[in-house]
């Protein structure tokens, strides 16, 4: 994501991932180098925490052509305003965040509202692993085993009401334990909103994990939204309030610059953002001279998603 301040980013400013680490991780490793050869007896061990492991059943309909993205791209570029602007700054600065205890308060329309503890909402037995492809509006894009529940099963455990047309979801606001927020870059807290059956289709999962392990803190930790046929950014981490609505909920981006970011957002190589194209995507860890590769309408989710917005002018409803 990209802040409208200082106006007019060039596409070709955003820096790619290879450049943008390369430097550090160079000194990084040569500082450990010197360590070891320094130490001798000492192994070099790696600074972060060893993550939990999360038991998931791979779901064979949920997979695509292209290899995963290396984790250590996923893990260490990240868009998390909350923890930094810079796509390295959520790694360094949410790595004190503790996410648990954690509860979602869920109300509106609905039978069941309420607060519920994170383990009522989601159950080990119904984890699923699931490999989606994951396309920023910035035009890089990754492919991901996540872990996560269908949010239409946690959802439909509320009971909505037929008043229910929206979901409305709300990421936690707390400037002690995310520093970003003591800024005011965004309208705090951040939120993003679904039609209700965009909220309740097979694709939408309830997110915890990635690559067998619990999700770490820069990738929304504990609990976070993946809607794959979407720009990432509606793909809300850290989610404390979940409330069905009938009217369209606000959502931060769209209030930010309502010209550049609207409330559908599927990815769609016809609708340019107005600052860059989006009809190609330079894929994460594919080596900064690998060429770009065309950009597949919703993400490549047409067949599953397309009949949701039939009808619908996608130019107007960006
Ligand atoms: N709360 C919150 N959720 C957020 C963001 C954010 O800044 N704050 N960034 C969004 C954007 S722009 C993207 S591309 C994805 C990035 O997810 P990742 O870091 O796991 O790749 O998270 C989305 N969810
Ligand atoms: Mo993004």
């Amino acid at each position: 994501m990209l802040i409208k301040r200082p106006a007019d980013i060039a596409p070709s400013e955003i820096t790619q991932p290879e450049l943008y680490f390369g430097r550090r991780r160079f000194l990084r490793d040569s500082a450990g180098a010197v360590l070891v050869a320094t130490m001798p007896g000492l192994a070099w061990a790696p600074p972060t925490l060893a993550a939990a492991k999360l038991a998931a059943t791979k779901n064979p309909d949920y997979v695509v052509d292209d290899d995963p993205t290396p984790k250590k791209y996923v893990t260490t570029y990240n868009n998390f305003y909350e923890f930094g602007t810079g796509k390295d700054d959520p790694v360094e600065n949410a790595k004190d965040f503790n996410p648990k205890p954690w509860s979602v308060v869920v109300s509106g329309e609905c039978e069941k509202p309420g607060r519920y503890h994170f383990e009522d909402i989601i159950k080990p037995s119904e984890l699923e692993e699931r490999i989606y492809r994951f396309r920023c509006v910035e035009a890089w894009s990754m492919v991901v085993p996540w872990i996560g529940v269908p949010l239409a099963t946690v959802l439909k455990r509320f009971n909505p009401t037929a008043k229910a047309k929206y979901v409305a979801f709300e990421t936690l606001y707390d400037p002690k334990r995310m520093p970003g927020q003591r800024r005011p870059v965004l309208n705090w807290p951040y939120v993003e909103g679904l039609r209700i059956d965009e909220a309740m289709h097979p694709l939408t999962l309830l997110t915890v994990g990635l690559y067998g392990e619990e999700l770490p803190n820069q990738n929304g930790a504990p609990i976070r939204l993946i809607v794959p046929w979407k720009y990432g950014f509606k793909s809300i981490k850290s989610i404390v309030r979940i409330k069905f609505t009938e009217k369209q909920p606000p959502t931060t981006w769209n209030d930010s610059a309502p010209q550049e970011y609207g409330f559908y957002s599927n990815v769609n190589p016809q609708v340019d953002h107005p600052r860059w194209s989006q009809r190609k995507e330079r894929k994460v860890g594919g080596g900064f001279f690998s060429p770009k590769v065309p950009t597949l309408k919703f993400n490549g989710y047409a067949e599953q998603v397309a009949a949701l917005y039939t009808g619908m002018d996608l130019v107007k409803f960006y």
